[in-house]
């Protein structure tokens, strides 16, 4: 039989208190708070964000805790319990995003400490802090292991430095990791995955206009329907700052001008924008994000319906549209989600930025091992690595966890 990764994931309290337990062992003083922010995946909705359309993510139960201590210093001192060994520093009040001295998992931490410089957050030269964190969620696997490691060092600040302005502002808290992360890290990415995590509520997906952003928390009843959302990690790594992404939005805002509208949201006569277009390439793209959009319509009616099983076939358009017309599929994702397709799930596709990461799957709890296992030896038979099967619960956005 196949074994799905480590089991249920660990409580948030426990990893709490013993990250808080390493954090007074590493630096001798106690942190201000533990604050955990979770991955995500993207039900439907992909590629749509920079697009200003609209997406669907649920937070997972798999994410960032962190220790945070503010101190009068100056240096900000950061330590990953994946990386011991390896503490990170940095001044704040020296970072500078056109000469980045701080590279890997760090800069996500000094990109927040920039972005609410830049914005006027952090006058105060001194301000300096003790970082300590954890991470149960995979990093490359299109997740979001990188928005929940800035929205988990966001949420602590605002909360241990009292930016009261700023805790009652999600957008602007959205909107302030999403520039640690465009401007500082230099990954052109939208709003999606630090949406997910700082704005997501257990039990529920997000239902988020990115133009207006304007959200609605949508019940997500998986359980109660006797079904299963089961994410395949492929285990090809999947990076935004490489040219993929970047190509891709580049060709959608190309397209956007050619048509002569602010973004392809706004294209309301698909027949004809594609008669409008010479480009091949951009007639491709225009076809995925305004089906895509309308596809996470669809989902949402079908929810709100109450026919959560039908959203399956939705996922499978999707897959395809992202295969076929977006591009951003890759063999180990087809075969994925093809296999579990096979082995009777209801749907599935890729989910997140693609080149890479994770499918999910839509599965009744019957068929869940038959999945798992024909994508298992799929993978086998091609002599890739085994691919890893975690069953995902929608979970909580980033808090403060007390224990
Ligand atoms: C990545 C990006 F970070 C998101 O902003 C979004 O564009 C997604 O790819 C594709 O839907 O996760």
């Amino acid at each position: 039989p196949v074994r799905l990764h480590d089991g249920p994931p660990a409580r948030p309290e426990e990893t709490a208190k013993q990250v808080a337990a390493a954090f007074e062992e590493a630096y001798g003083l106690q942190p201000a708070g533990v604050w955990r922010a979770p991955g995500r995946v993207n039900l439907i909705g992909e590629h749509t964000d920079y697009n200003d359309g609209l997406v669907l993510p649920m937070a997972l139960p798999w994410g960032v805790s962190l220790a945070l201590a503010p101190t009068d210093d100056g240096v900000v001192e950061a330590r990953s319990a994946q990386r011991p060994g390896e503490p990170v520093r940095f001044a704040p009040a020296g970072l500078d995003a056109r000469a980045p001295s701080v590279t890997g998992w760090a800069a996500y931490v000094a990109g927040v400490f920039w972005a609410l410089r830049e914005e006027g957050h952090l006058a105060d030269d001194a301000l300096g802090a003790r970082i300590l964190l954890d991470s149960d969620l995979p990093v490359g696997a299109a997740l979001s292991s990188s928005a929940a490691l800035e929205c988990a060092v966001l949420l602590a600040l605002v909360d241990a430095l009292g930016l009261s302005g700023l805790a009652a502002d999600q957008r602007a808290m959205v909107r302030l990791a999403q520039s640690a992360e465009n401007r500082f890290v230099g990954a052109p990415t939208g709003i999606l995955d630090q949406s997910a995590s700082l704005r997501c509520k257990e039990g529920h997906a997000l239902f988020l206009d990115c133009r207006s952003e304007g959200a609605r928390n949508v019940p997500l009843p998986l359980e109660e329907a006797g079904l299963r959302l089961l994410i395949i990690d492929t285990r090809v790594e999947h990076k935004h700052t490489e040219s993929g992404y970047g190509d891709r939005r580049e060709e959608c805002e190309r397209a956007a001008r050619a048509l002569g509208v602010p973004a392809l949201r706004d294209v309301e006569d698909l027949a004809g924008a594609l008669q409008r277009l010479d480009d091949p390439v951009l007639r491709r793209r225009v076809q995925h994000v305004v089906t895509e959009i309308h596809r996470v319509n669809a989902v949402v009616g079908l929810l709100r319906a109450g026919r959560t099983a039908e959203i399956g076939a939705v996922f499978n358009g999707s897959h395809l549209s992202l295969r076929d017309q977006f591009e951003v599929s890759c063999p180990e994702l087809d075969v994925a989600v093809d296999t579990a397709a096979r082995k009777g799930a209801r749907g599935a596709r890729m989910t997140g930025g693609g080149f890479g990461g994770s499918a999910i799957a839509l599965v009744a709890e019957d068929r869940l091992e038959a999945v798992c296992a024909g994508v298992a030896a799929a993978f086998a038979e091609r002599r890739w690595k085994a691919p890893d099967f975690r069953v995902a619960v929608p979970a909580a956005g980033a808090r403060r966890v007390d224990w």
